[in-house]
């Protein structure tokens, strides 16, 4: 029996996702690394100096740069994408989240935020959505990040719930596999998510009515 949602924030409730992909992709011509779909996508959903080292990695740079340094790029990387959060208004809210967020929450489901994103508070305030939500997951708190299953744990435990009363709601691959080992029931929207229980290709077809109907 679900009774709780477990959201990931970047790509599924606000269209940030192509403000991060701005930043990072200006981080990888700075340093060199050739920009690609693949690349990008791998992104997706994995935190901070991951990211960073991942980007490192695909260049062949991953030696050229002290920790210190490091710190520095992606310290850059992050006033560049906060400076693109600060645009942000309650229409970027992405379609159908609104009305999603509204019914479950009139219907008693629990619900907390499960972000990678150390910007997630920032976020929700401009989108006007920061009363929203039981809690959100402090991804600084957890030891392992996406695709580890720590953080979708965490927001069981938020909730007060069976991780088999928890569904999680993911545009990343590397989100549906931390649900997916997470125990939960994982919800992905958008392409390329042949891992997830429940399928969405946007986040307008998501409704309770309709997850319902993808259980029986
Ligand atoms: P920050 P999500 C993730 O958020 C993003 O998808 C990913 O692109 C980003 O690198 C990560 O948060 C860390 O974000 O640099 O703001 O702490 O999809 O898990 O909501
Ligand atoms: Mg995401």
């Amino acid at each position: 029996d679900l009774k709780g949602f477990a959201f990931d924030l970047d790509g599924v409730i606000a269209d940030t996702a192509r403000f991060h992909t701005q930043a990072w992709h200006q981080l990888a011509d700075k340093v060199g690394t050739t920009w690609t779909p693949e690349l990008q996508e791998s992104l997706k959903g994995v935190g901070r100096m991951d990211s960073l080292e991942l980007i490192l990695k695909a260049g062949g740079h991953e030696n050229d740069y002290t920790q210190a340094e490091k710190e520095a790029l992606a310290a850059e990387k992050n006033d560049n994408y906060l400076r693109l959060v600060e645009t942000l208004t309650p229409a970027d809210v992405l379609p159908g989240m609104q009305a999603f967020l509204d019914d479950i929450r009139a219907k008693g489901y629990q619900m907390v935020l499960a972000s990678a994103s150390k910007n997630a508070p920032k976020v929700l305030k401009y989108l006007k959505l920061s009363d929203y939500f039981d809690g959100i997951v402090n991804p600084a708190s957890v030891k392992h990040g996406k695709p580890a299953p720590d953080i979708y744990i965490a927001a069981a435990e938020m909730m007060n719930l069976p991780v088999a009363n928890v569904a999680g709601l993911e545009d990343a691959q590397a989100g549906v596999q931390a649900i997916n080992d997470a125990g939960e029931l994982s919800i992905g929207i958008g392409a390329g998510l042949d891992d997830a229980d429940i399928r969405f290709d946007a986040t307008k077809d998501v409704t309770l009515e309709a997850i319902k109907a993808q259980l029986d």
